[in-house]
């Protein structure tokens, strides 16, 4: 396969980057089974960076035969959890060592900004896989009592071959979310990253190569969701399946288990989580949140606050601090240290985005700041805030997954939180309020998998993430995702005398 060969030379990041454009199979960069390949764009200039191998649902094949011979042979049971998280903790030394280039790829390819690739997905990254390292050697079940003349226990035992199709909006943050509880429980993988954004992927499997794991280990096949991803999903010896990506994308990957082999699946999808700002907030910090809940990412988070609730009593007062705050945002090269926000990750991306901004035009919400393209090159678009907008609008109700939020004046609690819990998603949720009694009890009542209380887009390795409703099944993150990757096996012993 060809190397990618990359002279970095902006004012965050200076240096040569290189890698194999191939898949990663068995512990090798090889092409694919056709030859062809993939076109990577970069979103700030629309020109092209790099070709890489295109997999194929044969390529899938092959990396599940390697993933399936190394769980039988050098993994799974076979490898003590010491052992992984030895490997595990290595993957993490590289990763980190490689900061600043890594960092540079993910910004290169997804748009992002270097300061925030480097201080939030490549730290969060690396951190989700030394916090899984540290459960590699903890994974143990339970004796239970029944009788006097039996032993029974539990075992927690890998399942195998497990499959991961991950995003473009946080492409090495979400393969670090889902390989660490994967290869901590001693599970072989084979990962499809988004064919937007394959780099940092690819990057990373030149480190877990150089860390050591034993060949077949971790599979990374890159290629379109259609042909690899739909590969995947259907394989019969594939054990599970996790996804984060689209609620559409969501629903054909439990199709595609239901009809197969009923392998598990875990979903973290899409969000319109509201953010409801009371009356007795302290608003400097609520603005600052709700613009960081929104703006951040290009608004491509699937957790945004992108539907703001505002008390009527603080309404003028926050929209004016709020639409300054948006005005601050400093649109453009994400290898600026002054840019704030870069371009959305694709034209596919940018098209869509507009098209909401004009559905709600056309729909007779106002359009309160930006609702513009930024530049003439890329695909930049500047922060938008819309108001005087109907709880029937589609920017009200569908993802936008853009910088686009809509503030709604609300005066009443319970009405505000019945308006928030008014949607099919359930992702996350963030209470403004310095009573505490009211921001819990609204937290509590609001439906949704995470509640922030005074913030907002806070994650961490040991906190569990995952949806409400159509925004998922199952939790990433922290001792719960441990049970997407292991089956409980429970083992009678009967040493007494009797016979039942
Ligand atoms: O996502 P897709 P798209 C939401 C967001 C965004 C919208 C569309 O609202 O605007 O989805 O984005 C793979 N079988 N989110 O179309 O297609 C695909 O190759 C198996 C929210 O880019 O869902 C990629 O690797 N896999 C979100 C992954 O699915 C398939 C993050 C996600 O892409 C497949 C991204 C198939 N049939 C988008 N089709 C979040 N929850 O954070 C595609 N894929």
């Amino acid at each position: 396969p060809s190397t990618f060969s990359y002279q970095f030379d902006t004012p965050s990041h200076k240096g040569i980057t290189e890698f194999s454009t191939g898949l990663f199979i068995n512990g090798e960069f090889v092409d694919g089974s056709e030859n062809s390949t993939i076109d990577v764009i970069n979103p700030a200039t629309g020109k092209l960076i790099t070709k890489i191998s295109q997999g194929t649902p044969k390529d899938v094949d092959r990396a599940v035969a390697a993933a399936q011979h190394a769980f039988e042979t050098s993994w799974g049971l076979k490898c003590p959890g010491a052992e992984r998280a030895k490997l595990m903790n290595k993957l993490a030394d590289l990763m980190e060592e490689h900061e600043d280039e890594l960092a540079a790829v993910e910004a290169l390819d997804n748009g992002k900004t270097f300061y925030w690739a480097k201080n939030a997905d490549l730290k969060g990254a690396i951190d989700c896989i030394r916090y899984y390292a540290g459960w590699a050697d903890k994974i143990q079940g339970k004796t239970i009592e029944t009788n006097d003349g039996k032993l029974v226990y539990t075992r927690h035992e890998p399942l195998g071959v497990v499959g991961q199709i991950i995003p473009w909006n946080f492409p090495l943050l979400m393969l670090s979310w889902k390989i660490g509880p994967a290869l901590a429980t001693g599970n072989a993988i084979v990962l499809k990253p988004s064919e937007f954004t394959p780099l940092s992927a690819l990057l990373t499997a030149k480190l877990a190569k150089e860390a050591g794991f034993p060949p077949g280990v971790f599979n990374v096949v890159n290629g379109y969701g259609a042909t690899v991803g739909a590969a995947i999903a259907e394989h019969m010896d594939i054990e599970k399946v996790a996804f984060t990506g689209s609620t559409l994308v969501g629903r054909k990957i439990m199709e595609a288990a239901a009809k197969t082999n009923l392998k598990k699946v875990t979903l973290e999808l899409g969000g319109k989580s509201p953010n409801i700002i009371f009356d007795d907030a302290d608003l400097e910090a609520a603005v600052n949140w709700a613009a960081f809940g929104i703006f951040w990412n290009q608004g491509q988070t699937c957790c945004a606050g992108s539907r703001i609730f505002v008390h009527a009593k603080i309404y003028d007062e926050f929209l004016h601090l709020f639409t300054e705050k948006a005005k601050q945002v400093k649109v453009g090269d994400p290898f600026h240290p002054d840019s704030k926000q870069g371009p959305q990750v694709s034209n596919a991306q940018f098209d869509r985005i507009m098209s909401y901004i004009d559905s709600g035009k056309d729909e007779g919400a106002t359009v309160h700041h930006g609702g513009v393209r930024v530049g003439d090159e890329g695909y930049f678009i500047s922060p938008t805030i819309f108001t005087d907008t109907r709880p029937d609008m589609k920017i009200v109700k569908e993802e936008i997954f853009g910088p686009v939020g809509v503030v709604i004046k609300f005066d009443d609690d319970e009405d505000v939180i019945r308006q928030a819990n008014d949607t099919v998603y359930g992702l996350a949720c963030s209470v403004f309020s310095q009573n505490i009694n009211r921001a819990l009890e609204t937290a509590h009542k609001l439906k949704a998998g995470t509640a922030w209380v005074n913030c907002a887009n806070m994650l961490h390795a040991s906190v569990p993430f995952g949806g409400f409703k159509q925004s998922g099944i199952g939790r990433e993150l922290g001792e719960y995702a441990l049970e997407n990757y292991t089956a409980v096996k429970a083992v009678h012993v009967n040493f007494g005398h009797q016979w039942s």
